[in-house]
């Protein structure tokens, strides 16, 4: 085509994606999960030794500092769990160190424990921080600066994290599971709460890349790299595994019968892209679950046969190969994707083709109820080119 920029910018339309959440044969049983590679149960502790026991076998046994603020209180199923003050990140409040085996030479990894945060709001408290120092590191906090629960992994920094956010903060007062996977397989993070996955983010870093060579332990339970505050809460049955957990086996650690879905906070997409481009679909919508904590659903897309988004560029190529005063190409444009701008010499063109070129069409779920395991199938079967179909708006 004569000038391929003009056409992206001017086809770019809101691609028609008919979405349909359909059941599938649900979860599958489940392999046995891993054998941890450390485990604190704290039911045998005494908080004075200062030392917390490893119960894997593998000797991995933490070292309780600040042993003095510390404190066995009830634990998430009989026994006992840590008790750990908070405060102030120069203060006196007790926290765990972890000896450094725990990650040393490991890949994949995931951290599981049985959390009852007291609800105090000074943000960024860390349950746990893996990793070496504040630009090598994996942690999660149960109220981000947003008062949102937060787990991120990073080798440089924060401004480099991969971040796993949830819709609130994690429930206080109460027992809750968080697990955290790193699956460098599947290259993600993953959180859970109570065998439920809560988000997940994109991500290539392995457990190994966590810490280097002069790094001496393998991070803390109760505090940040950060001078961030103390974590305010118990801890019980904190375990690491060298392995990514499947959703099965994170649901099987977490106990009981994980939440479930009740709704879709979602159930229609805005679709957009470039001629010749793919499509990016939604990979998740936000959805209910049966404990009142909202999660993402992921949904599974089938690839875009290419002529569903290539077909609307004859629309364009017959009679528009002139270039607009004023037009600047929409690839690369940084304005940002290729929308119809008026006023910015797009209205020299035929009025009802540009209007139809960027007509929006809503992607829609045909089925309307949530699974788990869900997949979804689209049906991009309308161009930019001809009418919208019903719900369909104008920019
Ligand atoms: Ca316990």
């Amino acid at each position: 085509m004569a000038f391929p920029g003009i056409t992206r910018a001017l086809l770019a339309g809101l691609l028609p994606a008919a979405l349909t959440l359909s059941l599938t044969t649900g979860i599958a049983a489940a392999a046995a999960a891993p054998a941890p590679v450390l485990v604190y149960e704290f039911d045998a502790d005494d908080v004075t030794t200062a030392s917390i026991t490893d119960s894997s076998g593998n000797g991995l046994h933490g070292e309780l500092v600040n042993a003095a603020t510390a404190a066995l209180v009830d634990g998430a199923a009989g026994g006992h769990a840590l008790s750990l003050p908070g405060g102030a990140p120069t203060s006196d409040g007790a926290y765990v160190r972890l000896p450094l085996a725990a990650i040393k030479d490991r890949t994949d990894l995931t951290v599981s424990a049985r959390v009852k945060w007291d609800g105090t709001t000074s943000p960024w408290q860390w349950i746990y921080a893996l990793g070496k120092d504040n630009s090598r590191y994996l942690f999660s906090t149960p109220y981000n600066g947003d008062g949102r629960l937060r787990t991120a992994v990073t080798t440089s920094g924060g401004g480099a994290e991969a971040q796993v956010t949830g819709y609130a903060p994690l429930p206080a007062n109460a027992w809750k599971t968080l697990t955290v996977t790193l699956d460098t397989a599947a290259k993600r993070i993953t959180t859970y709460l109570d065998g439920a996955a809560v988000a997940s983010a994109p991500t290539t870093i392995t457990a190994a890349q966590l810490i280097d060579a002069s790094t001496t332990s393998a991070g803390f339970i109760g505090r940040s790299f950060y001078p961030d505050p103390l974590f305010d809460g118990a801890i019980d049955d904190f375990r690491v595994y060298a392995a990514a957990l499947t959703p099965e086996q994170v649901a099987e650690v977490a106990g009981g019968t994980p939440p479930t879905p009740t709704g879709l906070g979602q159930n229609a997409f805005d679709v957009r892209t470039s001629i010749g481009t793919a499509p990016a679909l939604p990979p998740a919508v936000r959805a209910t679950f049966s404990d009142g904590y909202d999660r993402d659903l992921p949904i599974t897309w089938p690839a875009v046969d290419p002529e569903k988004y290539a077909a609307a560029r004859d629309v364009h190529r017959r009679g528009h190969g002139r270039r607009p005063p004023g037009h600047r190409p929409g690839h690369g444009d940084p304005r940002g994707p290729a929308r119809h701008r008026p006023g910015q010499g797009h209205r020299r063109l035929p009025r009802r083709r540009v209007r139809h070129a960027l007509r929006p069409v809503r992607a829609r779920c045909a089925d309307q109820q949530p699974h788990r395991g869900h997949e979804a199938a689209h049906r991009l079967d309308q161009g930019p080119g001809r009418p919208a179909a019903s719900g369909g708006r104008r920019p």
